[in-house]
């Protein structure tokens, strides 16, 4: 220890001053990473959260929940049957008809292979008021999924009756 005295304290006041140095940017470093991390957590905590709770959402094949009102519903049908119909006669004839989509198909009431308008708007909302399982007037998404896996034991509800008659 006592040889060298000079050499070794020469090589400690480097070592110190170079692990001085390194402490300190290391300390910097960490500080300023600290500070930044805090700064990401304190900003995107709740959208981290969220977007973690969407991809296990995702993973579990959930569909954000949405809610479409009958009038809504209708009127996305509307628009749809103006599509269809391109002749604007009120009528989707067979040439009209989407090929491979047989839902439109059932709409057909009284089977004469086109379907009217009135055809297309009465049958179109009862399939609404189909998924609408508990009768508010308003299909969630929830509704429209145990709808697909389980029908009602009662195809109309009074709304729709209501309107036919
Ligand atoms: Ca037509
Ligand atoms: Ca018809
Ligand atoms: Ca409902």
């Amino acid at each position: 220890m006592k040889h060298g005295t000079t050499g070794s304290i020469g090589t400690l006041n480097w070592t110190r001053n170079d692990k001085g140095s390194t402490a300190e940017m290391r300390l910097a470093t960490i500080g300023l990473a600290l500070g930044t991390a805090l700064l990401a957590t304190a900003c995107n905590n709740h959208s981290e959260e969220k977007q973690e709770a969407d991809q296990r959402a995702a993973a579990a094949g959930f569909v954000p929940p949405s809610v479409t009102s009958r009038v809504d519903f209708g009127g996305m049908m509307d628009r749809r049957f103006r599509t269809l119909d391109r002749d604007g006669n009120d009528i989707i004839t067979a040439d009209e008809m989407p090929s491979g989509n047989s839902r439109i198909r059932e709409l057909d009431r009284n089977g004469d292979g086109e379907v009217t308008h009135s055809e297309f708007s009465e049958g179109t909302l009862n399939w609404f008021d189909r998924m609408d399982l508990n009768r508010d007037g308003a299909v969630t998404s929830e509704e429209r999924e145990s709808s697909r896996t389980e029908r009602p034991t009662t195809p109309t509800n009074p709304v729709a009756l209501n309107n036919a008659n």
